[in-house]
């Protein structure tokens, strides 16, 4: 059996392996694909440096990347092992289930898993076991030709000492054996259909219908208290300037979820522990039965560069944190609130933030309908003045209260602060960098924020010259973003435009650069422009 045969036959059983382990994880719930378990697993265990070097490189796409890496690296090795197991079907059988136990591990250790997540592993690597001596045992047929010529059968011992060259793949039997390229890809043919069919009906099994439907079946309560109303003057309807409320589709995505959560609301609570007087226990019936706030607020990623667009402004409806937290009644040593979700990642919080009556929120729905899955539906944190990382908690199922001193959530351990207010910033959206202009009167606009304080004043300079004061269009309040213009009279040449926000506390942003790690970016956003 030629090399390339036994890479095409290792290949085959690889993809029979991932279409069963598919189909299996269809039915036992889709983050227990032994890809999506490494990738995830990976995700958490990779260095931060190289986190932030692919988030930097790859953007949104980062675990599409990922994936398709995964998928290359498996590619290769099933290859290898059909190459291997020409000479030993032990060799390729072997490999496989050390792929089978790497992937046991990555399920074990995620925490949305369970026992029973072992089994699409489990069942995809015997089936692709079992493909690959099919397929090596199949392209092996009995020489009947040169059995009966041959006067003597030779056994697999004789070999050495024949100078005859025996083909590679010899029977228990002995009878001199071929390799049949006809009957190999036949079969190649049927483990391909196989592996497809498996695939897509486990994604079906998979898909996210059940959760799409409880989503679609959610009715939402009336606010009890209602948003302050958008001023008319707050969204400035500027060409290619971000509009005030950011729609949910446009919204950006962070999450270390390699397969969005599909948290069912029917199965979903909220436990309430640690150092309070009577741990809680929500449904999620429980919690739409609560009073209701709906409150207007920008939420910002820590890993956003100057000039970034990890940044989003929403209208949030949900239940104040700090009206459930009461229940469970905080104890006053107590500084954190550590929040997991379904899938395993942690925030922490500082319990006084929460509870200094700002709208810090047990959201259920952005922008007028129930989060949308990827947002953390049915129910995730949103607090005005932090970042996302210490305090967005989607998919949120649990609070353990706690302390800083005796606690650390996700990122902490990665080389980011423990604790991660935003800093004031801002941005300019038009014109936008590199962009061709024509000389005359322009108008140069953006966003500022600093939520929880508000945005005070903008200034932008041309070519390092003058700070010009910016018009700010109105604000709800100070936990939104700010839209901002000025007026520019062009003049031909290449021209860089500067912005800087000072904060209601009277700061404003300092031109030292700084990257994102460990708690923010800082520096000035500037673009640069032709003007003919
Ligand atoms: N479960 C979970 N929640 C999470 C995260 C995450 O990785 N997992 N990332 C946080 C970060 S870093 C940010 S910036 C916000 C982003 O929220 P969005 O995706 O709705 O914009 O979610 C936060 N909540
Ligand atoms: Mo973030």
């Amino acid at each position: 059996m030629p090399a390339w045969a036994g890479a095409l036959a290792g290949l085959v059983a690889g993809a029979v392996a991932l279409g069963v382990a598919q189909l299996a994880a269809g039915v036992v719930g889709p983050q227990t694909f032994p890809v999506v378990a490494v990738g995830d697993a990976t995700v958490d265990l990779t260095p931060a440096p190289v986190k932030d070097f692919a988030i930097r490189t790859f953007g949104e796409n980062d675990k599409a990347v990922l994936v398709g890496g995964v998928f290359v690296v498996l590619a290769g090795v099933a290859a290898l092992l059909g190459v291997l197991a020409r000479r030993r079907l032990a060799y390729g059988v072997a490999g496989m289930a050390a792929f089978g136990v790497v992937g046991v591990l990555a399920v074990l250790t995620r925490p949305d898993t369970g026992l029973t997540g072992v089994l699409p592993t489990v069942t995809g690597v015997a089936a692709g076991a079992w493909a690959l001596s099919w397929l090596v045992r199949r392209a092996a047929r009995v020489d009947e030709a040169s059995a009966v010529r041959s006067p003597v059968r030779v056994s697999a011992g004789e070999r050495d000492a024949d100078p005859v060259e025996w083909p590679a793949v010899m029977r228990g039997g002995g009878e001199p054996v071929v390799f049949d390229r006809r009957r190999l890809l036949t079969g190649v043919a049927g483990g391909v259909v196989v592996a497809g069919a498996a695939t897509v009906l486990g994604r079906q099994l998979g898909g996210r219908q059940a959760v799409d439907a409880a989503r679609l079946g959610v009715t939402l309560p009336k606010p009890a208290t209602p948003a302050r109303p958008v001023p008319a003057g707050a969204d400035l309807r500027i060409g290619g300037l971000s509009p005030f409320i950011t729609p949910n589709r446009d919204f950006y995505r962070v999450d270390t979820a390699l397969v969005v959560p599909q948290v069912d609301p029917r199965d979903w609570t909220l436990r309430i522990h640690g150092m309070v007087d009577r741990p809680v226990e929500l449904t999620f019936d429980d919690l739409l039965r609560m009073p209701l706030t709906e409150a207007d607020v920008t939420l910002t990623c820590v890993s956003n560069e100057v000039g970034g667009d990890l940044v989003g402004n929403a209208r949030w409806l949900g239940v104040r944190m700090a009206d459930v937290l009461r229940r469970a009644g905080l104890r006053s040593d107590a500084d954190m609130l550590l929040s997991t979700s379904s899938d395993g990642f942690t925030c922490g919080t500082p319990a006084d933030v929460v509870m200094d009556g700002r709208d810090a929120l047990f959201a259920v729905a952005m922008n007028g309908e129930p989060l949308p899955l990827d947002h953390g539906f049915p129910v995730r944190q949103v607090v005005p003045g932090l970042y996302g990382y210490v305090s967005a908690t989607k998919w949120v199922v649990d609070i353990k209260v706690t302390r800083f001193d005796q606690d650390q959530a996700y990122w902490t351990p990665r080389g980011w602060a423990a604790e991660g207010p935003i800093k004031t910033q801002s941005r300019i959206d038009v014109p936008r960098s590199g962009a061709s202009l024509r000389a005359g009167d322009t108008t140069i606009a953006g966003v500022a924020w600093a939520q929880h304080v508000g945005v005070d004043a903008v200034e932008v300079r041309v070519d390092g010259g003058q700070w010009r004061q910016a018009r700010l269009a109105e604000v709800p309040g100070p936990d939104t973003w700010r839209q901002w213009s000025i007026d520019w009279a062009a003049t031909p040449g290449s021209h860089t435009i500067e912005v800087r926000a000072t904060d209601a506390s009277g700061r404003t942003q300092t031109e030292q650069p700084a990257p994102p790690a460990p708690d923010g970016a800082t520096g000035w956003h500037s673009v640069t422009v032709q003007v003919a």
